[in-house]
């Protein structure tokens, strides 16, 4: 397809409560959303990119930048197809998240123009997808405990709640009291240094599925360390970035788990790459998630439907984080705990415009 015309827009959406990880809290969220037009179809793609450097050194400002002035002159003009947009974009360095954005919307224009379902263009094969939920670190055990309870009770298959130094075994102590079987997982998003081993070692009685990226965003090889002498699996999330990074991962033992996200690894031609050389080497992998608004749920849900997405992810319904999403319908979850993959084409939910017009703080049509 060629495409005619690409929106960048930024709506601005309050989470129902603020999420704090190890690094920082999050809670009015600035959503870079993507519309790119071909003739007859539109497809839509959301950056992940945060408000602040943290998780990542991308933002809502630099995503929109590199979208503009490097990315969509790389692709204005030219005959393309969604499977090679990764590639024809690899002049840029880095950036996954402003890549992805506009790939991922290059994938859904394609599959309506095709008039499939995004996640059979992809490949996948599951219907329904499972579910876990990411909960963020909470002022007090007891408040813990209710959020936990809460999500078990709407069918969660699996719970992770975020670590920092200072509040990581005494909670997980007290859910494993609390909930003995419960699938439990921790994520510390790079809080701790390989100095910590003997710390991390306390979490070793409680079972844990995964312990998700102890040590450095920039650090693979300690990770492999730390792994040695670990008995709970390592997950990688922030140092993933790339295929070479997955194949160094596994290949010195620095993980038995990778989490993939879209916009770390520049979207669904290069999570696929991932996905197949996890699947490849027996690593599972699951979906992670970067508290996006439906257009990005609706990726992710359509990713996790590849084979080897065979542990409950990120993915969760619209309703945990917003009052009103931008999609209709809005991503639900069973009692079962999992995410029906829709049938319909492209991404399989409608953007809907009025409420996205009404939400945006800004917006550039490139030509
Ligand atoms: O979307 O449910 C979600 C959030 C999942 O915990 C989550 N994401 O490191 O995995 C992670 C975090 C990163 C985002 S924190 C702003
Ligand atoms: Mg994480």
């Amino acid at each position: 397809m060629r495409l005619r015309q690409v929106t960048l827009r930024e709506i601005q959406l309050r989470l129902l409560s603020p999420f704090e990880t190890s690094f920082g809290t999050s809670d009015l969220r600035r959503i870079l959303l993507v519309e790119v037009e071909a003739h007859g179809v539109t497809g839509w793609g959301e950056s992940t990119a945060g408000e602040n450097p943290f998780y990542s050194y991308e933002t809502v400002e630099t995503a929109w930048l590199i979208l503009r002035d490097y990315l969509w002159p790389m692709l204005r003009g030219r005959e393309i197809a969604a499977a090679d947009v990764g590639d024809l974009l690899a002049g840029v360095r880095g950036h996954p998240m402003a890549k992805s954005a506009l790939e991922t919307a290059i994938w859904d224009a394609e599959a309506h123009e095709k008039g499939v379902a995004l996640a059979r263009l992809l490949g996948g094969m599951r219907q329904e997808i499972p579910c876990g939920v990411s909960i963020g670190i909470q002022p007090t055990t007891a408040q813990l405990i209710a959020k936990v309870e809460e999500a078990l009770e709407s069918g969660y298959q699996r719970i992770k709640i975020k670590i920092k130094p200072g509040l990581d075994i005494e909670p997980v102590r007290a859910l494993r009291e609390t909930f003995p079987r419960v699938r439990l997982m921790v994520d510390a998003n790079s809080a701790y240094r390989l100095e910590d081993a003997p710390l991390l070692k306390q979490l070793d009685p409680f079972h844990l599925m995964m312990i998700e990226q102890p040590l450095g965003w920039d650090d693979i090889y300690s990770h492999a360390e730390l792994q040695r002498r670990l008995e709970t699996p390592i997950c990688l999330d922030e140092s993933i970035v790339s295929l070479p990074h997955a194949r160094a991962a596994i290949e010195i033992g620095a993980c038995g788990i990778i989490n993939i996200k879209l916009g770390r690894v520049g979207g669904h031609t290069a999570a696929r790459r991932v996905h197949d050389l996890c699947q490849s080497r027996a690593v599972p992998v699951w979906c992670g998630g970067m508290l996006e608004s439906g257009i990005g749920r609706a990726h992710n849900i359509a990713m996790s439907s590849l084979a080897n997405f065979s542990l409950p992810g990120d993915v969760s319904a619209s309703k945990r984080y917003w009052a009103e999403d931008i999609i209709e319908p809005e991503v639900e979850v069973s009692k079962q705990g999992t995410i029906r993959v829709p049938s319909r084409p492209g991404i399989g939910y409608a953007p809907r415009r009025e409420r996205i017009e009404k939400l945006t703080k800004r917006q550039e049509r490139l030509a």
